[in-house]
């Protein structure tokens, strides 16, 4: 008998080529060790709320007035009177509710209140019909870099340490990933150098680059970019003809004072034509991410600048497909990009809860770099953005020869003893790529900010001993 379709011999081999390390080897041991009953501090997985964050007060009540419409008129319920006008518009747009589905593009009402958001931040006016919205930011660069990739000739250069959503997807639609190095001693900076070397030697192995990927703020390395490095991008995008997709997914996540986010959008337009009308861009944002951390809600959107109306239809018409975005996730996304305003009752404790949520992710910053850097052979840059510390681990010899022995990856080796030891549940750097020899780990800063210290001394028992363990068996078998 030959194979049937579904067996795994016969899958389709891009699905089995494709892998995910912040759900891989690492998070399986811990979910197992969980089972087992030991306590797991998840900081896999940049997702604040299964870490105890609690969600804003408005924008939960104005879903869950449109999801109970009932409620509105039950004289019991009391709720703020924005909360309630808020429910009422949203519902107005949602002819059905939420349990009907929206266009495949998502509401029109949502689609223009994004629009006036983006508008406000850039300061350049932004078209509805251009911005699509999503099950998430993931759903929207999947469909992008599968409208771009054609075959395995297709590059896309993506940073290196990167989000492994870039490799896994091009992966999966079969094309070439072209990594660009970023540079670790410069705080992680992106060295446009590296990105012209990747594709130098990319084009002399027959790929011709379609597209360039910058995660700003930087996922897993937390950098954010300047104006001036934005405005280089842009204007080698212009000269090499490529499209630049745009995660800045973590865009209000930002623990430095010196370089606010600036979007790609805003330096595209800032820089005039024939640049401005000629970059293809796509930038994407989430309800999953800054201080709203709605992960499980999936709204997203993507946002097209200088693509044809003939390509826009494309676009549509394969989302349309999957008939509509989740509605309530559109919902999520209407309220993050038009918030309570000052004259509102409900806008002191939306302000004040998203002011606290955010302080204190920038104090955590600070405590996970500097409780990494009080480590052991460990080198760690500050977050300056996103969610994440990803600090350098510099293994003796004799780490990785015992790595090698146990038939891990030294890296992975490094985190599945720190798992068992402390029960903390990171990503071992090459999860993202890192560059040869050079190992890291990831772990969000999103542990409740009273247990940051223990988990930082935790993680230093450990990384000591450890240090120490295979230092010191190094000097002993040279004896
Ligand atoms: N882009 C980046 C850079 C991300 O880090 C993530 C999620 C996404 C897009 C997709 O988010 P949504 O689909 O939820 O909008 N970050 C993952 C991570 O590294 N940890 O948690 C999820």
């Amino acid at each position: 008998m030959p194979p049937k379709p579904l067996d795994y011999e016969s899958l389709n081999e891009n699905v089995k080529k494709v892998a995910y390390a912040v759900r891989g080897e690492l998070y399986l041991r811990a979910s197992e060790l969980q089972k087992e009953g030991k306590k797991i501090i998840f900081t896999n997985v940049g997702n604040p709320h299964a870490l105890g964050q609690k969600p804003l007060t408005f924008p939960r009540q104005v879903v869950a007035l449109c999801q109970a419409p009932f409620l509105l008129d039950d004289p019991n319920v009391e709720l703020s009177a924005d909360a309630i006008a808020r429910a009422k518009h949203y519902l107005s747009m949602t002819p059905g509710g939420l349990g009907a589905y929206s266009d495949s593009r998502g509401l029109p009402g949502i689609r223009k209140e994004i629009a006036e958001f983006i508008e406000r931040r850039d300061g350049y006016p932004s078209d509805p019909e251009l911005i699509f919205l999503t099950d998430g930011a993931s759903k929207g660069v999947m469909q992008m870099l599968n409208s771009i990739i054609r075959n395995d000739r297709d590059g896309i250069l993506v940073p290196v340490p990167q989000y492994p959503l870039y490799s896994a997807t091009i992966l999966l639609y079969g094309g070439s990933l072209v990594p660009y190095y970023l540079e670790e001693e410069a705080n992680w900076s992106l060295d446009l150098e590296n990105v012209k070397q990747s594709v130098a030697t990319a084009r002399a192995k027959g790929i011709i680059i379609r597209a360039m990927v910058i995660i700003n703020p930087g996922n897993p390395t937390g950098q954010c970019l300047s104006e001036s490095n934005l405005k280089e991008i842009l204007l080698f995008c212009y000269r090499e003809n490529l499209v630049l997709l745009a995660d800045e997914v973590y865009q209000q996540n930002i623990y430095q004072d010196e370089r606010p986010f600036i979007s790609a959008r805003k330096i595209l337009l800032d820089m005039g034509p024939p640049i401005s009308n000629e970059v293809q861009l796509v930038s994407f944002h989430t309800v999953s991410k800054g201080y709203w951390g709605e992960c499980g809600q999936r709204g997203g959107y993507f946002e097209m600048t200088n693509l044809s109306l003939q390509t826009v239809d494309e676009i549509y018409k394969v989302a349309s497909i999957s008939l509509s975005p989740n509605v309530p996730g559109q919902i999520f996304l209407g309220l993050m990009v038009n918030p309570p305003k000052p004259s509102d009752i409900s806008y002191l404790k939306y302000t004040t809860e998203s002011k606290e949520i955010l302080d204190s992710l920038r104090r955590r910053a600070h405590i996970m770099t500097d409780g990494f850097n009080s480590c052991k052979n460990v080198i760690c840059n500050f977050t300056e953005g996103a969610m994440y510390s990803f600090p350098q681990i510099r293994l003796p010899q004799k780490a990785i020869d015992a790595a090698n022995n146990a038939g891990k990856a030294p890296d992975v080796f490094y985190c599945l003893k720190l798992l068992e030891a402390t029960g903390i549940s990171t990503v071992p750097g090459s999860g993202f790529g890192q560059k040869d020899g050079v190992f890291h780990l990831r772990t969000t800063i999103l542990p409740a900010e009273e247990d940051m210290p223990a988990i930082m001394a935790s993680f230093k028992n450990f990384n000591d001993n450890f240090m120490d363990q295979y230092e010191n068996y190094r000097s002993q078998s040279r004896i």
